[in-house]
């Protein structure tokens, strides 16, 4: 922003400080015994993911033990993670999440 900023009217160059927020991973953590199709469906509730890419990160989590639903900034992923062991302890599941910082 150029602006006249003193008695000589000499030009100061002003820049706008930008700072981006951090951003957090929400983890899955696989378990035996939370079923398929919750994980599927808390990924589409919560993640909003379409079934075809909920059933993958599903299934991902499934084989390798864990996988990423989605990346958030902080208090968006905490909420999240409250939110869906809310859910599966309700019905009595154990699934796991977590929120990382992303590196
Ligand atoms: N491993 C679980 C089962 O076989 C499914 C699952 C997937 C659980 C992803 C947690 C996370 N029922």
């Amino acid at each position: 922003d150029p602006r006249f900023n003193d008695q000589s009217n000499t030009q100061t160059l002003e820049r706008t400080q930008i700072t981006r927020p951090r951003l957090y991973r929400v983890l899955l953590l696989n378990d035996d015994y939370t079923p398929m199709e919750f994980v599927v469906m808390v990924l589409g509730r919560y993640f909003r993911k379409s079934d075809s890419d909920a059933e993958m990160i599903m299934l991902a989590v499934h084989r390798k033990g864990q996988g990423v639903a989605g990346v958030y900034t902080r208090e968006v992923a905490e909420t999240k993670v409250a939110q869906v062991i809310e859910h599966a302890r309700s019905e009595g599941y154990p699934l796991r999440v977590v929120a990382e910082p992303e590196p």
